[in-house]
């Protein structure tokens, strides 16, 4: 007897340091011998593609709530990043964007181009392409439309339908580098056009400095092949860039003295400035945090210990130090950032927090290794026109938690 009631104060020590009680029941044990221990689980079949628990299902992408489209050929679905441990989205999450839907390409048919401003134009089978020395890399991937629809008033409420056009991928494959020396590139060769094999012709202009520093000629992500949505068999990776430069379904290189001026680098991917002016190629994702859990949506179940937790990255580098605010803004208290951080990659950020029941609101606020500081919403519209749906959110996201524990998208009311 005196010896569990000494282990409960054990327990009850433990969570005091934590920062507060934390809900788990005390006496159970002896716990009964439950079903699955009474008789043998399933058997290994001959072959299989593992799945997730089926009461996992609920941990699924999801299409936006806020811009429905309804014949869900150019779309979105978003990663459910408060479902998400740690700085890897599984493949299953990884979000979805594309222009035309997801084609069907038979990786031994497909050929790979590469021409243009080169001494010897190149055209390479996926068998050619993996023989090539690899590299492996983390890096975040996020669209630049992420947050578009949450700039001023609270239209999405979860996290999932907020920051979820953004996912953490181990990318597979060639620099882009080692393809383009083995055609050789023309000193006069500036810009490099990459372009897909989907019906939306789907195209982008890089800068050669760009792709010769750390782009990617990717065939697999997280340890197997692309998915047939992110790309399948091999798509462009353009690290700590917007998502849309990342090429899809990968069909040709081209090499030129200038920019193309496409579609995606006119009509949309642009920022409106004040002056009514447009701002053209700005595609460094900058850096941008966001709390996962307390987020949108969730309940917490009373006052006591929480772990406050989210990610951090940045298109121009490493992320250096994570704050976060419990009151909107007033005060701010740094956070712990987990290892590993690496460049322009997710970082994931903790922070205890034991809540007392009164109202609070949740914010944090990333700086990266150039010393840029995530701005506030307010701060970036001094810079640009944000009225309407707008590329290139990196504002801090506030989440409201009230009496009852309810947290709420809180963006343009704190
Ligand atoms: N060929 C092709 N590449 C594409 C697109 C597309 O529609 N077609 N969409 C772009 C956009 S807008 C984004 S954000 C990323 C999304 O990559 P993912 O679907 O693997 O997340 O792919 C980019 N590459
Ligand atoms: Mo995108």
């Amino acid at each position: 007897m005196a010896k569990n009631s000494g282990r409960r104060d054990f327990f009850r020590k433990t969570a005091a340091l934590a920062g507060g009680a934390v809900a788990a029941s005390a006496g159970a044990a002896p716990l009964p011998v439950p079903p699955s221990a009474q008789e043998p689980g399933r058997p290994i079949p001959e072959a299989m593609y593992g799945m997730p628990s089926k009461y996992e299902a609920h941990v699924a992408r999801r299409r936006s709530d806020v811009l429905k489209n309804r014949q869900n050929w150019s779309d979105w679905s978003m990663t459910p990043l408060q479902h998400q441990p740690g700085i890897i989205t599984p493949n299953g999450l990884v979000f979805e964007r594309h222009h035309a839907g997801t084609p069907d390409i038979d990786p031994a048919k497909h050929r790979l181009a590469i021409h243009g401003l080169v001494k010897q134009p190149l055209a390479f089978a996926m068998d050619d392409l993996v023989r090539y020395p690899s590299v492996s890399r983390f890096h975040f991937h996020e669209c630049s439309g992420n947050g578009l629809t949450d700039w001023l008033k609270p239209a999405s409420s979860t996290v999932q339908q907020t920051h979820g056009l953004l996912s953490g991928v181990l990318w597979t494959g060639v620099p882009a580098a080692t393809l383009l020396e083995e055609a050789g590139i023309d000193p006069r060769g500036k810009w490099v056009l990459f372009e897909g094999a989907d019906a939306s012709a789907h195209a982008r202009s890089i800068p050669m400095e760009k792709v010769l520093d750390d782009a990617l000629i990717v065939y697999a992500m997280n340890g197997e092949r692309l998915r047939p949505e992110n790309g399948y068999p091999v798509r462009a990776v353009i690290p700590g860039w917007e998502g849309n430069v990342s090429v899809k379904w990968l069909r040709r290189i081209k090499v030129s003295d200038q920019p193309w001026h496409l579609r995606s680098e006119t009509a949309r991917y642009t920022d409106p400035m004040p002056e009514g002016k447009w701002r053209q190629f700005s595609m460094v994702m900058e850096c941008k945090s966001v709390i996962t859990s307390p987020s949108g949506g969730q309940q917490l179940k009373g006052p006591g210990f929480y772990e406050i937790t989210g990610l951090a990255w940045s298109g121009a580098g490493r992320i250096r130090a994570v704050d976060v605010s419990l009151d909107g803004g007033r005060n701010w208290r740094e956070a712990m950032v987990e290892e590993p951080i690496m460049d322009k990659c997710l970082t994931r950020f903790k922070v205890g927090w034991t809540w007392d029941g009164a109202p609070a609101v949740l914010m944090s606020r990333a700086v990266d290794s150039t010393g840029y500081v995530q701005p506030a919403v307010q701060e970036i519209q001094k810079a640009r026109a944000i009225a309407g749906f707008v590329q290139h959110h990196n504002g801090i996201q506030p989440w409201s938690v009230n009496a009852k524990g309810e947290v709420r998208n809180a963006i343009g009311q704190a």
